[in-house]
């Protein structure tokens, strides 16, 4: 895409964005425009994902912290829209319109009003999917040392795949039925979200005109969070949801059988850093007893594996220390 073409979308959309704490430069080097911009938000998953890879590479970047929870929801913003659509524009025909309580790309289709999306400037691209940023990424940022080495690319991408495919979204957004542990504030919050997204979209949607496209956006993303809704207020669904969770964490127990210190072996890799960012997820939400309850540690690998993913400087940095990312009650060791 023309780099002015770019240039007009990424400036109509950062015209709303204007908190000075909110929009700035990471790991900028002084007299230079980064060549990547990134529109994320402090406590998105997919988002510390990609800030993860950054962080890996120590390279530079414009940050663009948007608030996606109400009141905020500026993710809602029509000319945030137009720069995802046009990122977008090969997934148009398949935009999201249910909810299985994953946000999957792959699985789930194209959400035109989510975060993360990312901008390469030089290479005039808008990536719009987390696991394709992270790997994009890996490749263009060349530090001699690969996320995604190509000898093991298909089993790194088999467990990026695993996160990708956990259902975050329903855990996060939806009281857990046999006991729920997640932090106050979210437990407050939660109740009534759906209805404040459907309702911010509507607004929005009435705002844009004669724009079949971005109408056609808004009202998937409403067939979204009406289907998220349902979805959280289903005790059965939700109980098979945290018990998705300790499936697939006992698997990664036995993907730890190796006794290595990584995922792959010896070597980091980006399975690792996703899994520090659903692991860590898992614990903030008071789920951390599916391998450590109490004294008791039931899955023992996983609770070592936690420890050394955590203390990754570069997941310091992407999630425990990114700004405006509140700790929980089940963390607090993190943050001491
Ligand atoms: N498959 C997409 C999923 C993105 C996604 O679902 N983002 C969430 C946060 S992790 C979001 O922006 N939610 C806000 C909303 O739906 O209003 C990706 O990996 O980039």
């Amino acid at each position: 895409m023309p780099e002015t073409d770019i240039r007009s979308l990424v400036d109509a959309a950062n015209a709303r964005y204007t908190d000075p704490e909110r929009n700035v430069i990471i790991n900028g080097v002084p007299g230079q425009t980064p060549r990547f911009e990134l529109y994320h938000f402090s406590l998105s998953l997919c988002s510390m994902k990609v800030r993860g890879v950054f962080a890996e590479k120590e390279a530079a970047y414009t940050s663009h912290d948007i608030d996606i929870l109400p009141p905020g929801m500026q993710n809602y913003f029509p000319e945030y829209a137009r720069l995802r659509l046009a990122g977008g524009r090969d997934l148009v025909g398949n935009m999201v319109n249910g909810y299985t309580g994953r946000s999957s790309t792959e699985t789930e289709g194209f959400d035109p009003l989510v975060v993360p999306t990312l901008v390469d400037h030089e290479a005039g691209k808008i990536l719009v999917n987390s696991k394709k940023m992270c790997l994009y990424l890996d490749a263009e940022i060349d530090t001699g040392t690969r996320l995604v080495p190509t000898d093991i690319a298909a089993a790194v991408i088999r467990q990026v795949d695993i996160v990708d495919q956990t259902p975050h979204p329903a855990v996060l957004y939806g009281s857990h039925p046999d006991g729920d542990n997640r932090p106050d504030f979210i437990q407050h919050d939660m109740p009534g979200i759906h209805d404040r997204k459907i309702a911010e979209a509507r607004h929005n949607m009435a705002q844009v005109g004669n724009d079949p496209l971005l109408i056609s956006a808004y009202e998937h993303k409403i067939l979204k969070e009406s289907a998220a809704k349902a979805h959280v207020n289903d005790v059965q669904k939700m109980r098979a949801s945290v018990q998705e969770f300790k499936d697939i964490v006992g698997q990664l127990e036995k993907d730890l059988s190796h006794g290595d210190e990584w995922i792959m072996g010896e070597r980091f890799t980006l399975a690792d850093v996703v899994w520090a960012v659903s692991l860590f997820r898992i614990q903030w939400l008071g789920l951390g007893y599916i391998w450590k309850a109490g004294d008791d540690i039931v899955l023992p690998r996983v609770h070592e594996y936690t420890k050394r993913t955590f203390a990754r400087p570069s997941f310091v940095a992407a999630t425990i220390r990114w700004p405006r990312n509140p700790p929980s009650p089940h963390v607090m060791e993190y943050y001491q």
